[in-house]
């Protein structure tokens, strides 16, 4: 794992040249929290009423923006407003996956305004280096109005079973990170990919990509659909800096209850990880 990843997430944000993460570090840090909800509901107002009751307990919310049914202006306003007042991160799952051209239209601009309020988005690798330039160009062009406050993480490794994102595949992942560290914020994948030698670029002294790791939860082992889960101890362990949970939190009897206990535990394995400094 890397030496980044046995410090805190303050002393990380002191360091980090990238604004956004030097504010997903600050928020993890004030609330004491590295749970991201993955809230994968399918109306504006459970979107709004979940955003609302878990706010105080997560650092990002992750959206599947395309499986509502009612999305529409108020969905945009609400979660925007939501994300202020409990100071967390917007992270939609898109996982862009097209040709440069395709993708910078998907992004900024067409039906879901993804640029507009978003700050974290991800994509996946397939096409090849070209998607990861074509998103970055548009982040960096003097036309776009986010600034600095927008990052990509690249889909390295998948959860599912027969994942077909390894190996070289992951290895691609992290060439193309390094390549594009100015708006590539770090990765989804199971574990850390600092010691990942890539042929193209090699890692920088001070490069500190953050991990997201799905598939965390504490009361399945998986679903019959190829989800295979671990525990918060088990990502951290791992190298996880942010731990995603969907159903585990939102589709139990008292989902802030299930929050708090994966804020728990997501911290604690934070600070054992950490140790005292
Ligand atoms: P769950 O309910 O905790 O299984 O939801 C997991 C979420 O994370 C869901 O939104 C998936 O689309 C997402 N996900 C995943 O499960 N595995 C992956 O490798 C990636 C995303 Br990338």
């Amino acid at each position: 794992m890397s030496s980044k990843s046995q410090l805190r997430y303050s002393v990380r944000a002191q360091n980090h040249p990238n604004v956004l993460v030097k504010k997903l570090f600050e928020i993890a840090e004030a609330k004491k929290t590295n749970v991201t909800v993955s809230a994968d509901v399918t109306t504006t107002k459970e979107l709004l009423d979940l955003a609302d009751r878990l706010g105080p307990h997560i650092a990002v919310i992750k959206t599947h923006i395309d499986i509502l049914s009612d999305f529409s202006e108020e969905t945009i306003s609400g979660l925007t407003a939501l994300a202020k007042k409990h100071n967390f991160l917007i992270f939609e799952d898109r996982k862009f996956i097209d040709i440069g051209n395709t993708v910078q239209k998907q992004y900024h601009g067409g039906a879901l305004r993804i640029s507009e309020w978003s700050h974290i988005i991800n994509c996946a690798i397939l096409p090849g280096e070209g998607i990861v330039e074509a998103l970055a160009q548009t982040a960096a062009s003097p036309d776009f109005p986010y600034g600095k406050e927008r990052g990509l993480l690249i889909l390295a490794e998948m959860t599912s079973k027969g994942s077909l994102a390894t190996g070289e595949y992951t290895t691609a992942s992290v060439n193309y990170a390094r390549k594009y560290k100015d708006f590539v914020m770090g990765f989804v994948s199971t574990r850390a990919l600092s010691e990942v030698k890539s042929d193209v670029t090699t890692a920088s002294e001070d490069e500190d990509f953050v991990v997201f790791t799905t598939g965390v939860n504490l009361s399945s082992k998986g679903d019959k659909l190829g989800q295979q889960y671990q525990t918060p101890q088990s990502a951290i362990g791992r190298g996880a800096d942010f731990i995603i949970a969907g159903r585990g939190i939102y589709a139990v009897p008292d989902p802030v209850e299930a929050a708090k206990r994966y804020q728990q535990e997501g911290w604690e394995a934070y600070e054992t990880r950490v140790g005292k400094q």
